[in-house]
């Protein structure tokens, strides 16, 4: 008998799981609080989530077969090269298993951006991103730097094929409302696929207080699973969970994130509706 603790019970074979779970610890653009280690201690609180949701009815660690890939090795201040590497990795992940379902711990924002270029060439169909943030993150640069956790939205949008959705921002500049015309902000029936990334500082400081960029006057946790569940009754692809700057386990940031994981895993699973069976 081995008694030993992984982050799943029971860890399954990419190839036969439902689920994977990629850490990307890329934080190099950062411009407040560290973030890399969000992967490592939203991890933590996954290890101690019940699997048991009493509202949807179902053990989500009973009903599907999860792998823990670990953290993408990420290239320290190269964009570039980290940006390759995680489309390799997401590619490799689909070629070995069509079916799964990724969920991705960041990690700045400027992740997303590598995974939804990975996965628009995937899917080759047109992507609907749910993105709850404080911000808009949609400036051009950022001091002369166009790839930054502040610009990944921008460069989405020269994605033809993305819409883009932003719910609970309350901070952006003046240059980032000329984008506003591509975009929506509210959450509505699509019959397009579905991927949704959270950025932590969504919420108000007081329930997610560990942050990149903490954003006073947030959502509260309630009103956020509320839209949460709005957005998983549609064709849910994928999760990001970003901006985690938890320092230490049981932070309020990282067991908010493990019930996000949580919640978009059994609601969109017992909507029938995600590419989950
Ligand atoms: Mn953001």
């Amino acid at each position: 008998m081995l008694y030993t603790k992984k982050t799943f019970e029971y860890e399954e074979r990419l190839n036969e799981a439902d689920i994977a779970l990629l850490g990307i610890p890329w934080d190099c653009t950062e411009t407040g609080s560290p973030v890399r280690f969000g992967p490592v201690f939203i991890r933590e609180a996954i290890k101690n989530l019940p699997g048991w949701d009493p509202e949807l009815r179902i053990n989500i660690f009973e009903k599907f077969r999860f792998a823990d890939l670990g953290d993408l090795e990420i290239v320290h201040s190269n964009w570039n090269l980290t940006g390759k590497r995680i489309k390799d990795t997401i590619k490799e992940m689909f070629q070995e298993n069509p079916g799964i379902f990724p969920v991705f711990l960041g990690g700045d924002h400027l992740i997303t951006l590598g995974i939804l270029d990975s996965l628009s060439e995937i899917l080759k169909k047109k992507i609907t991103v749910i993105d709850f943030d404080a911000h808009r993150d949609l400036a051009s640069e950022w001091l002369g730097e166009p790839y930054n956790h502040l610009t990944w939205a921008y460069h989405l949008l020269q994605n033809r094929n993305i819409e883009l959705v932003q719910i609970g921002c309350r901070s952006w500049s003046r240059e980032e409302e000329r984008a506003f015309s591509r975009i929506k902000n509210r959450i509505e029936k699509t019959k397009n696929p579905v991927y949704i990334t959270v950025d932590m500082d969504v919420f108000d400081p007081r329930f997610a207080p560990e942050v990149g960029t903490p954003e006073p006057l947030g959502m509260n946790a309630q009103d956020f699973f509320a839209l949460l569940k709005q957005a998983c009754r549609n064709r849910v692809v994928g999760l990001d969970i970003v901006e985690c700057a938890s320092d230490r386990p049981n932070t309020q940031t990282a067991v908010l994130a493990a019930n996000i994981f949580k919640k978009v895993i059994g609601g969109t699973a017992a909507l029938g509706k995600s590419s989950l069976k």
